[in-house]
Parts: structure tokens; C-alpha cells; sequence
């Protein structure tokens, strides 16, 4: 069995999704997903000019071959376009080989371990009574889990995920707002005085049983982490997300010798080299890692498994800059995994996404049901796909009030 043509396409609905297609001499092909959000013509390039080439010819049920002439073939590994192409090669891979044993790929780890999987919704709001709106309409649609980020008084511009004015709760990376970033102006210690208060609220609010979680997306310092950690224990979080940036790992080490707060973390790690001290040294309840960013269903498979030797617990990335090919990997990974956690879900471009990438895995509840077709159980629409085309977008960047520039 050969692989003997390979397509890359960008664009979609809301984001610039990138879909690499593998197809074989016996009709079978496979689906991967590539997109490294708002730069997204990095892995095409990748996968265009050096990896596809390569490809033609390989036999695809050899993935763990291939993942390894790639990864060690590379030289220049690691990092988030490498890793990107190489997960989609992949999860393009998993997918035949789903489609040839006639399985869902969730079979070929072991099967299902539970009967669906928890996901958190993203509630937001301009201030405290809008992201209290916000939350109601994620409780009421029967999610169990919500990240909550609200605005802050006085703080000089609307900050991470949170929207200028009331009920426009939206999300910034849905947007696609050109090559020049937007500037947030940040307060850190406007944001350490208000939140944990804010957060206590909610959990009177919304009572004991709805799981709460909060992105920091990098914004402290490590001692300020650690304080922050330590106030927000009333509200019994689920999780605490990137307190710190991800660079400086002691930083974790400081936050739970002062606070017995979840920590979750990974959204930006590309190989188990960013995860393996951090779960060993048990600094972490939470990996983030994706698989796209991540290399792939084959070495994600292999931080999952690490992680449950220290009683970390999965917790999946899944901002709307994930195809539904990518989403479908984890879904397959969550319905297997012993330690699973959570995993991040927005519903994004539906009818146009279904549309594109029609498939059976269904949202209910607040859970995500796997669907059992063969392989990832999501399929590609060529023709569909002839709507989208690139569109240039940028994270913003922020600076402090004095100009200093700080972490997105
Ligand atoms: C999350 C993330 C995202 C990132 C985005 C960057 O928790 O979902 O922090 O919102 O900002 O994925 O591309
Ligand atoms: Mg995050």
C-alpha cells in the first residue's frame, strides 16, 4: 500500500483552517489538521515544500515510522510550524488506518473508557453582572463546566477573551482583523485586586456543583501567581490556567508550594520535552497540549499515558483555531484516556463548518459523543472548501500602562 498524493488547503468559516488530505493507491484517504493559528501558511509551506514530497511513495500504515523520519529526520525540530505539519501528517495517518481496520480510531488505543466527554464552554463579559449572563447561558444550554474572564474595573483596555461592551461577549481570535496586532494595555495590579472576589461571586452565584475555570493566558509574575493561586481557593476552581508564561517552569514550582489551586497548563507545548518535568516533578493537575501543536495523535498518545503516572489529567486545547479534524483526534484520545480531564470545546461556524467537515460526533449536554465511524469520523468537502481562502489575522500583543511590552 503506497500514499501517492498529499493536497494542503487554507481557509474556512471563521478561521483559516489548514486541512492537509492524504490519499492512497487503494482509494482510502486521510484527513489531518495543520492549522497553527494566524500562521497558518507556515506548516502549508512546511508540508508543501518539504514534507508532502517525501511522503509520496511511504507505505501510511507504517505512522510511527513516518512520524519518526519526519520528527528525527527534521534536524530543526520541535516548534509549533514543524509540529503542526508533522501532527497532521499524523492524524492523516491514524485516520487510514482507522478507515482500514474498519474502526473508530478510539478502538485502536483500547476503546472507550467512558460514555462521553466533559467540556468547557467560554462564558465572557465587559464586566461582572455581563459574564454572570454569560455563565447563565452555558448553564442553561446544560454545560457543566465554563472558563469565566470578565472585564476589570479601571483597567485601561479590554484584556484577553473579554469583549469591550456589555453582550458582545465574543472571542478575538475569531477575528480576522489584518497583519497588525490590536494593543491591550494591561493592569496587573487592577486584575490581582478584583478577580478573586469576582470569582468567589460566582461560585455563590452558581452554587457548588458548576466547575469553574479561569485563564490568566501568562499575564503574572511568579510570585504574584502564587498570591493569585492562594486567593482564589474560596472559589474552588477547576482549574487555573497558564498563570505564568509557559518558558520558566520553576515559576510552577512556586505557585503550588503556596496554594493548593489546579493548575493547568500546555496550550502552547510542542513535544513531551515542554511536559515531562513538569509532570513528573507532579508541578501540573492539567496538561494542555494539543495535538496539532503537539506532533500528533503518536506522541500526545505518549504524554497522556506519562501524565497518568502522576495523577495529571488531560485537558486538551481547543480553541475554535482547531479544525473539526483536529477536535475529532482529541475526542477519540478523550474517549480512550484513563486520565482524562476536560476537554475545551467552542462551537464555532455551524451549518457553514459542518458543512465543510460534515461528520456524526455530536455535542450533548455539555458532553462530546465520539462518533464510531472508521478512522476520525470526519470527512472534507473539496467543493465546499472552493468558498474559503486565506485571510491574514494576528493575535494582539499588550504592553503595561507605561509602554513596556508584556505577554499575550
Ligand atoms: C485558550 C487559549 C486561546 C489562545 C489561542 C491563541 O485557552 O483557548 O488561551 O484562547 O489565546 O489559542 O491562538
Ligand atoms: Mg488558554
Amino acid at each position: 500500500m503506497k500514499i501517492i498524493d498529499a493536497k494542503v488547503f487554507i481557509g474556512g468559516p471563521a478561521k483559516n483552517y489548514v486541512t492537509l488530505k492524504i490519499m492512497t493507491d487503494q482509494g482510502v484517504y486521510g484527513l489531518g489538521d495543520a492549522t497553527l493559528n494566524n500562521r497558518e501558511t507556515l506548516p502549508a509551506a512546511y508540508l508543501q515544500d518539504y514534507l508532502i514530497p517525501n511522503l509520496i511513495g511511504l507505505d501510511p500504515r507504517r505512522s510511527e515510522d513516518i512520524w519518526q523520519f519526519f520528527y528525527r529526520g527534521a534536524y530543526f525540530r520541535r516548534g509549533p510550524i514543524a509540529m503542526a505539519a508533522f501532527g497532521a501528517i499524523d492524524m492523516a495517518l491514524w485516520d487510514i488506518k482507522g478507515k482500514l481496520a474498519n474502526m473508530p480510531v478510539y478502538e485502536l488505543f483500547g476503546g472507550l473508557s467512558r460514555d462521553g466527554a466533559m467540556v468547557y464552554a467560554h462564558a465572557t463579559g465587559s464586566d461582572l453582572e455581563d459574564l454572570m449572563d454569560s455563565i447563565s447561558h452555558y448553564v442553561e444550554q446544560g454545560y457543566k463546566a465554563v472558563r469565566v474572564q470578565c472585564g476589570i474595573p479601571g483597567m485601561p483596555t479590554a484584556s484577553y477573551a473579554v469583549p469591550e461592551h456589555k453582550g458582545e461577549g465574543k472571542h478575538y481570535i475569531t477575528d480576522f482583523a489584518g497583519i497588525r496586532p490590536k494593543v491591550e494595555v494591561w493592569d496587573t495590579d487592577k486584575y490581582l485586586r478584583y478577580m478573586p472576589d469576582a470569582l468567589a461571586e460566582i461560585r455563590d452565584r452558581f452554587g457548588p456543583d458548576l466547575k469553574i475555570l479561569h485563564d490568566v493566558h501568562h499575564r503574572l509574575l511568579p510570585r504574584e501567581a502564587a498570591e493569585f493561586a492562594k486567593a482564589v481557593e474560596p472559589a474552588r476552581l477547576f482549574w487555573l490556567e497558564d498563570p505564568t508564561p509557559a518558558e520558566d517552569q520553576n515559576a510552577l514550582r512556586m505557585i503550588r508550594q503556596h496554594s493548593t489551586t489546579p493548575i493547568a497548563i500546555g496550550e502552547v507545548f510542542n513535544s513531551v520535552w515542554d511536559c515531562n518535568r513538569l509532570i513528573e516533578d507532579e508541578l501540573i493537575d492539567f496538561i494542555r497540549i494539543a495535538v496539532t501543536y503537539g506532533g500528533g495523535i503518536t506522541p500526545v498518545k505518549r504524554i497522556v499515558d506519562l501524565a497518568g503516572l502522576h495523577n495529571v489529567r488531560t485537558g486538551f486545547h481547543g480553541a475554535p483555531s482547531h479544525s473539526p479534524i483536529s477536535m475529532a483526534a482529541q475526542s477519540h484520545l478523550n474517549a480512550w484516556a484513563p486520565n482524562f480531564g476536560i476537554q475545551e470545546y467552542l462551537v464555532l461556524g455551524t451549518p457553514e463548518c459542518d458543512a465543510l467537515f460534515p461528520s456524526d460526533h455530536r455535542m450533548d449536554n455539555g458532553m462530546i459523543h465520539v462518533s464510531d465511524a472508521p478512522g476520525l469520523g470526519v470527512d472534507f468537502d473539496e467543493t465546499e472548501a472552493k468558498r474559503y481562502s486565506y485571510k491574514p489575522g494576528s493575535h494582539p500583543v499588550v504592553r503595561l500602562q507605561d509602554g513596556t511590552m508584556w505577554n499575550y
